[in-house]
């Protein structure tokens, strides 16, 4: 930690920042890795401990729904004993101060709406809620009837008999994630296609883009005239992209970018 902040380029980018009508936000597993919820590809990411990419598809359900919930269940207290760090805060504070701002994660923790309903206080958190793309770890759907419900219990993965099970017809439930192979929510994925098209300025946070079709979005933003602000330690497919590409982490530079450095946290 503790990375300078190339002072030149973060005023650009704050400038960028400012100009911009209409922001479209595009996180990833990057921005939670500082409230301490480990990322896909990182060293101790997740990838290492369970090979997600054969564990986030629904063929792993099916073949084993115990070891897929052990890995959900894990995750979920991860989640559940973390909080949103600085970057949430500050981009639930832009979204709900200045108009224009939409926040669309591939996240499935819910740190972003956490930070929306701490920023918001008394008022209306909706600017600042975020889409999830790939849905959320604290819902879950029936694998028989169209039960779709928030589920927040502890996970009892011992056994396959003691799995969670749908409220309403007792059939297994599954995490109310998209995994590998399986389609994204149409609605959800037009709405955020079409803030990408009318959006003056997309700023990418903490993700390694290589997930489609989330990693497009960045793209159609500079097709419709659009600039691209990037904040990753690491270059990504896109840094060749962005307007400014700043190599640090998210909860150090993003506050400083949307002009929250300094302000109570
Ligand atoms: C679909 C939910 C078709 C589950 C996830 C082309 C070639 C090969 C394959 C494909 C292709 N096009 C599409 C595919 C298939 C696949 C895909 O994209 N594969 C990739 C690997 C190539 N896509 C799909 O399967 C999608 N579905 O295409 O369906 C279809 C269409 C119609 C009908 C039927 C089927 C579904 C994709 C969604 C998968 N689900 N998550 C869960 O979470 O358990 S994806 C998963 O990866 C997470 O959502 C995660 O967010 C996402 C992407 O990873 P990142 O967020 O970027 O995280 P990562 O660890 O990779 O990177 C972290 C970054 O943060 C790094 O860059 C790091 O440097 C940076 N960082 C670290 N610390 C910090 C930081 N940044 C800032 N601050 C820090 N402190
Ligand atoms: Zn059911």
């Amino acid at each position: 930690m503790g990375e300078i902040v190339d002072e030149r380029e973060l005023e650009r980018a704050r400038r960028l920042v400012g100009e911009a009508g209409r922001i479209l936000v595009l996180t990833g597993a990057g921005i939670s890795a500082e409230s301490g919820v480990p990322t896909f590809r990182g060293e101790e990411g997740l990838w290492r401990r369970y090979r997600p990419e054969e564990l986030a598809t629904p063929e792993a359900f099916a073949r084993d729904p115990r070891l897929v919930w052990e890995w959900y269940g894990w995750r979920r207290e991860r989640i559940a004993a973390a909080g949103p760090n600085p970057a949430h805060l500050a981009l639930a504070r832009l979204a709900l101060d200045r108009g224009g701002v939409r926040i669309v994660t591939q996240n499935v923790d819910d740190l972003h709406g956490v930070a929306a309903a701490e920023v918001a206080g008394g008022r209306d958190p909706g600017p600042a809620l975020p889409l999830e793309l790939h849905g959320s770890i604290f819902r879950v759907r029936c694998t028989a009837c169209a039960e779709r419900y928030a589920h927040r219990e502890p996970v009892d993965a011992r056994s396959r008999e003691t799995l969670p099970t749908c409220r309403h017809c007792g059939e297994l439930v599954r995490p109310d994630v998209v995994w590998f192979g399986e389609a994204l929510d149409e609605r959800l994925l037009a709405e955020a296609f079409g803030e990408a098209a009318t959006a003056d300025l997309c700023l990418v946070v903490g993700t390694s883009a290589v997930v489609q079709p989330a990693a497009s979005l960045p793209r159609v933003t500079l097709d419709n005239g659009g600039r691209i602000v990037e904040v990753n330690p690491e270059p990504t497919p896109l840094s060749a992209l962005a307007e400014v590409s700043l190599r640090a982490p998210a909860a150090e530079a993003v506050p400083r970018l949307t002009g929250e450095a300094g302000r109570a946290g």
